[in-house]
């Protein structure tokens, strides 16, 4: 049957069909790409599932048709008119490269596989997956060869791989095996900054310089070094900037190195046959409008066509995407950043107990208080943050007229705040201030920091947290603020870092936070998708308890609804907290194509947990978790549609 499909004369519809689990991972440069493609899409075919993909497909076409329309208005002098802005902010971008850094990145081997390989060796060799029947977290290089990845149902990946073993996982065990590889990178670079449990970017010039050691031999004893303390091997990238030094640990993935010299030469050589699916921040719908429309495959070829990038995108986009075609990214250190909140959480016992719940918030208050003396802070953004009995999590935050620091202050504010959350049951407390008063040594919360130098400086600013994190680095489960529009350049130290950017195509539906007296409730994983570049003041308020109500009880009417209407927003219930103003999001044409991805971060309730399943996807592999909900969605749609209470789709355990 196989054989007769691949005939040449028969159609291939499975050859346009492309979802997160027919791209590539390392390990996978051999597989039958189109085997793979044609089992997912006949595993998937006439599903809810397969709809959404085929009307996010259509999403992307119609983005394409529209700025066909806005190309084919440009005249012959708007064209050298963009053409001469384009040159303009080349040149000025290449002015601020920075190659006197040696970043390392590294990133561990088919990590949960290897984790779990260690534990039973009798899976060595065998191509096996971590995960379940409805989603794997990672395969094996063995299962790779198969097209097994990770996101991938594995119902699918069975029928890619009948052999293919399946193990549970086992959080615990990875975020162990995390901490040892995180007390190697602490000798070579105590600011390391963790990307997720298995990543970590690693400013190592000064240690070469100490040493007088090249960035590879650094990489050589960091990689056996981690294999010493943990039996795991890992891959690294030396680059003279983090983005880049992301894309080369995959080169020679698994348990390899790639080095990328720090000059301009071999930067722009690297760079000139680079696809720009490579780049960290450059997701399945940029890719495909700068390739459907622009006619953009590697990242050369952004400064080729920067006339129609600066016409027809907006700054930040645009500089993005000639940022990347010079090769430029993130190459500040930590110990020269400043800090621009501070915060402080206490987990319990969930409880309710009202009495309790204020005992521990003035306990919180008075830690944060100490702490802000100590560093002489004060600050008029105050955030509350908390985490229900049912690991939702939710926060709330009020800008002040005035800065405040005593523990007596931050507890008003913080009652207020927690007041309108009762009654409620409760695991977790934490209270941020941030808006710091620079006369008191805080860092403005100037918005015009947020210029293009700061932004390409602080490089992965797009994705930082706010959060004050003293831990020896630290992992995306850390991250717990929503972050106002300055925190997209915080700066704290040993902080969580994702990717160098966001994908300007996907952070779009949320826009900034208006920074004054706005009220956000939007969970860790949103938070990384405010876009600071954003033009538009929109608000945007998620209540991720009313949305897990709405994604469980009623799945069919309100996801139909978010998938359907693009330009929602959604909105947070009335409540009656006088410091809750100026709620109304607004929406701009451009958040019509975003609405789907605003669903998908509304299911992720937790940290890295998915609220339907419990699957763990970090959340800095945003494309996946996209892949993931939506595919819940098409199995609730399917359910309901079906009466069944049951998907035939999507197996289950
Ligand atoms: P990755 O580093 O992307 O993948 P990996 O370490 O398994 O394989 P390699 O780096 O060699 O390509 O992710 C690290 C871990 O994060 C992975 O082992 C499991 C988890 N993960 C998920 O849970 N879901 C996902 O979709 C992905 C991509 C990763
Ligand atoms: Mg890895």
């Amino acid at each position: 049957m196989e054989e007769s499909e691949s005939a040449s004369d028969k159609p291939r519809p499975w050859q346009s069909y492309h979802t997160v689990y027919t791209n590539a991972k390392a390990g996978m440069d051999g597989v039958d790409k189109e085997k793979v493609q044609r089992v997912v899409y006949e595993m998937s075919k006439g599903s809810k599932y397969f709809e959404n993909e085929e009307r996010k497909e259509a999403l992307i076409r119609q983005k394409i048709e529209h700025m066909r329309a806005r190309a084919a208005k440009l005249s012959a002098a708007d064209l050298s008119h963009y053409q001469k802005v384009a040159d303009k902010r080349i040149l000025e971008l290449d002015s601020t490269r920075d190659l006197s850094r040696i970043w390392l990145h590294v990133d561990m081997d088919a990590f949960y596989a290897a984790v779990e390989t260690l534990s039973n060796p009798s899976l060595k060799g065998k191509p096996m997956a971590v995960g379940s029947m409805s989603m794997i977290s990672t395969a094996n290089y063995e299962a790779r060869k198969f097209g097994v990845r990770a996101a991938m149902p594995g119902f699918i990946a069975r029928k890619l791989c009948p052999d293919l073993i399946f193990v549970p996982t086992d959080f615990k065990k990875y975020t162990y095996y995390s901490d040892l590889t995180r007390k190697v990178f602490w000798d070579y670079d105590p600011n390391f900054m963790a990307a997720s449990l298995d990543e970590a970017y690693l400013d190592i010039t000064k240690v070469c310089e100490e040493r007088s050691i090249t960035g590879a031999e650094i990489a050589e004893e960091l990689r056996s070094r981690v294999h010493e303390e943990t039996g795991l091997t890992c891959s690294v990238g030396v680059a003279p900037n983090r983005l880049l030094a992301k894309v080369c640990s995959d080169i020679n993935k698994p348990n390899g190195q790639f080095v990328l010299p720090n000059n301009r030469m071999a930067v722009m050589t690297f760079i000139s046959s680079l696809p720009i699916r490579k780049i960290g921040g450059i997701g399945k719908v940029t890719e495909n409008i700068l390739k459907g429309f622009f006619g953009i495959s590697t990242c050369e070829e952004m400064l080729q066509k920067g006339s129609f990038l600066c016409a027809l995108f907006s700054h930040s986009s645009s500089d993005f995407f000639l940022s990347v075609g010079l090769g430029l990214g993130g190459t500040d250190t930590p110990e020269a950043r400043f800090r621009k909140s501070i915060s402080s959480e206490r987990t319990f016992s969930a409880t309710e107990d009202a009495a309790l719940l204020y005992q521990k918030l003035a306990d919180i208050a008075e830690m944060l208080s100490a702490d802000m003396q100590k560093e002489g802070l004060s600050g008029r953004t105050l955030t509350l943050k908390l985490k229900t009995a049912s690991f939702e999590v939710r926060t709330r935050a009020v800008t002040l007229q005035k800065y405040i620091f005593s523990s007596d202050d931050i507890l008003k504010h913080a009652s207020n705040l927690l007041k309108a959350e009762l009654p409620i049951s409760l695991r977790l407390i934490g209270l941020r201030v941030s808006h710091f008063n620079e006369d008191k040594g805080g860092v403005p919360g100037d918005p015009t920091q947020k210029t293009l130098t700061t932004f390409f400086k602080s490089g992965d600013a797009s994705r930082r947290t706010g959060d004050d994190q003293r831990s020896l680095g630290s992992d995306l489960s850390d991250l717990h603020f929503i972050s106002e529009k300055e925190t997209a350049i915080s700066l704290d130290n040993n902080e969580t870092c994702h990717h160098e950017f966001s994908d300007p195509f996907e952070r779009k539906h949320l826009s900034d936070i208006d920074d004054k007296n706005c009220i956000s409730s939007i969970n860790a994983c949103e938070m990384e998708k405010i876009d600071e570049l954003s033009s538009n003041k929109t608000a945007a308020m998620v209540n991720t308890a009313d949305v897990k109500e709405r994604t469980t009880k009623s799945p069919k009417r309100d996801l139909s609804r978010v998938s359907e209407d693009d330009s929602s927003v959604q909105r947070e219930p009335e409540d009656s907290n006088p410091d809750r103003l100026n709620k109304e999001p607004s929406t701009s044409g451009n958040e019509e194509f975003f609405s789907l991805n605003q669903m998908e971060m509304l299911l992720w309730v937790d940290d890295y947990k998915c609220s339907l399943c419990g699957a763990e996807l970090p959340s800095s592999f945003v494309e996946e978790r996209q892949e993931h909900s939506d595919f819940h969605l098409a199995e609730r749609l399917q359910e309901e549609e079906s009466g069944t209470g049951s998907s035939s789709l999507i197996p289950r355990l």
